[in-house]
């Protein structure tokens, strides 16, 4: 079995809507077990940022699938849940990017992990390290990710507290 993180972020139409319904899916997928969702961030749009504010959470899973199938598992529920456009940074739908894969170091034509550039975002770290604090990046020298200075970057504010993914799967009934 492996351990993967997966980040999700929205912010056009019901975000709220768009989170649940991701991880809903998520947890219908054959080979894909949900074991822990974060609470649900409001955050200040990065990279393009003339853009809505986003809504992001992150969502640990235990899973059979080799990580090229998670990812594609991840773009089959962006294009479920409607997504379309886009824009490099720009505004959607939803987003499920995978940050983590064991500890592993991949790098293929369509992924890379851990992601890229989740050491440097904030709405990307803060929702990760409150179900997994201790995660660290795939070196030999296995750096905190909590050590990064991103943590502590501002535009990401607790939008709704939640504890596991119940209480999650309530929120859109
Ligand atoms: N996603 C992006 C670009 N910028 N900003 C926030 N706050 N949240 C996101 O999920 C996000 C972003 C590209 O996927
Ligand atoms: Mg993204
Ligand atoms: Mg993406």
């Amino acid at each position: 079995m492996n351990t993967a993180y997966i980040s999700i972020g929205s912010n056009i139409g019901d975000r709220l809507h768009h989170l649940v319904e991701a991880v809903r899916i998520l947890r219908l997928r054959e080979g894909i077990t949900v074991t822990a969702v974060s609470s649900i961030y409001e955050t200040a749009p990065v990279g393009f940022t003339d853009q809505a504010d986003f809504l992001n959470m992150a969502v640990g899973v235990e899973t059979g699938l080799v990580a090229g199938d998670l990812l594609e598992v991840c773009q089959q529920v962006e294009h479920e849940l409607g997504r379309v456009r886009d824009i490099r940074w720009g505004p959607r739908t939803v987003d499920l990017d995978v940050l983590l894969y064991n500890n592993d170091n991949i790098e293929t034509e369509n992924l890379i992990v851990p992601h890229p550039r989740m050491h440097e975002r904030a709405f990307v770290l803060i929702p990760l390290l409150e179900i997994a604090p201790l995660v660290a990046h795939p070196t030999a020298e296995a750096k905190l990710f909590a050590e990064e200075a991103a943590v502590r970057d501002e535009g990401v504010i607790l939008w709704k507290k939640l504890n596991g993914v119940d209480e999650l799967l309530q929120e859109g009934e």
